[in-house]
């Protein structure tokens, strides 16, 4: 009741106060109504409302547009990686999609399983074929009739070949070659296994290829794997011949011989398949040319002999720091002789040249003899460094 009757008391005894300010109010209303412009705070607060709303309207409608802009990106991504090959998208795709892009790529090609086996004491290295899986369709049937050529690089010319199945995508071959390899060949050497499609009316079809480098490989153990076949695109190196000679280094009078004794499988560098082969016998101390002697011109042959020695002057100090460099040439009459093959021996040498190289520091006054094979006369320049700035003088 107190309650009731205080809040009566306040209707009835404060109107005299409220009067005023509810009489006010709608007359104030009534006037901004009634009076146009509207009075200046009215303005700015209706304004600023406006202004509110509208921003709120533009960065919601961008955010909404952000949103699908990045959709739409994500979505092209995905369409390029399923329809594009992988190599040349391997750079643009997200981390993420490499395990789609390589499924992509290796569902190209094909996988095959293979193994090697390496045989210390034989010296040998059997590379077994077994199978292959979801090969590339080469003929219209959506089929082939796929094959294996096997062959190491240090000896392109021995190659096997397996036996051809026809239309099938899926091939079992369990079919294992033995190839001679030296151990000191076998780091510089790489396995080849490519896989063609047989065609009896046209050319057969590259369908793709393995490049086992050996020198990568822990041969200790049987290797048994499966692996992704890549596109058959590396040309193998020719055959540019082979060369003997023999070292002896005399240390008490800081004699050098180099004796050329010969060389055989040339390559043919005149039109009527012979060549006119001489060598070049250089010395190079801290990458400049020091001192160089040639033989003669043994006339239209690719098997010639030499027998010529060549003496030079060096300290034992320097021997350490001397590479030997060995280049054949074609000789010409009318055109400018040609350099048919090169190789170089020293303490930076590597494989067959290193070894020939220590054999005969480590036997002193006994002439080693050793043949060699040559090497394209760009990569020797680029192994000793020399390419550019230092060319070999022309006879
Ligand atoms: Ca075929
Ligand atoms: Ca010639």
């Amino acid at each position: 009741m107190p309650a009731k009757a205080a809040s009566t008391s306040s209707t009835s005894g404060k109107p005299t106060q409220k009067t005023p300010t509810t009489t006010e109010d709608p007359n104030i209303f009534n006037g901004i109504i009634k009076k146009i412009p509207l009075p200046q705070w009215a303005l700015i607060a209706i304004a600023a409302a406006a202004g509110l709303l509208i921003l709120l309207c533009i960065i919601c409608i961008m955010v909404k547009c952000c949103c699908r802009k990045k959709k739409k990106g994500k979505s092209k991504d995905r369409i390029n990686l399923l329809s594009v090959n992988g190599a040349t998208t391997t750079s643009q795709v997200q981390p993420d999609m490499d395990d789609l892009d390589a499924r992509v790529e290796g569902a190209q090609k094909g996988s095959l399983q293979y193994s090697l086996e390496y045989n210390f004491l034989r010296e040998e290295l059997i590379v077994s074929v077994k199978e292959a899986r979801d090969l590339m369709a080469m003929d219209s049937s959506g089929t082939s009739d796929p094959y294996a050529i096997v062959y190491l690089t240090s000896d392109i010319k021995k190659k096997f070949e397996t036996k051809h199945h026809r239309k099938t995508l899926n091939p079992v071959f369990n079919e294992s070659f033995t190839f001679s390899l030296p151990k000191d060949s076998v780091s510089k050497t790489t396995a080849v296994i490519q896989l063609y499609d047989f065609n009896r009316f046209s050319k057969h079809d590259a369908i793709g290829e393995l490049r086992l480098t050996l020198g990568d490989i822990d041969l200790q153990h049987v290797i048994e794997e499966w692996q992704k076949l890549s596109v058959c695109t590396k040309i193998e190196q020719e055959h540019l011949g082979d060369i003997c000679f023999s070292l002896r280094y005399v240390p008490s009078t800081s004699t050098l011989t180099v004796v050329v004794l010969e060389a055989k499988n040339l390559k043919k560098m005149d039109s009527d398949g012979l060549s006119d082969p001489y060598v070049k016998v250089q010395l190079l101390l801290k990458k400049k040319n020091w001192k160089k002697k040639k033989t003669t011109v043994k006339k239209n042959t690719l098997s010639p002999y030499f027998n010529e020695a060549f003496n030079f002057e060096v300290s034992f100090e320097q021997i350490k720091n001397v590479d030997l460099v060995i280049s054949v040439w074609d000789h010409d009459k009318v055109t400018k002789n040609e350099a048919i093959g090169k190789l170089f021996l020293g303490c930076k040498a590597t494989g067959n040249q290193l070894h020939h190289w220590s054999d005969m520091l480590a036997n002193p006054r006994r002439p080693m003899a050793q043949w060699h094979s040559l090497q394209p006369v760009e990569d020797v320049n680029h192994a000793l460094g020399v390419k550019s700035r230092f060319k070999l003088p022309k006879p």
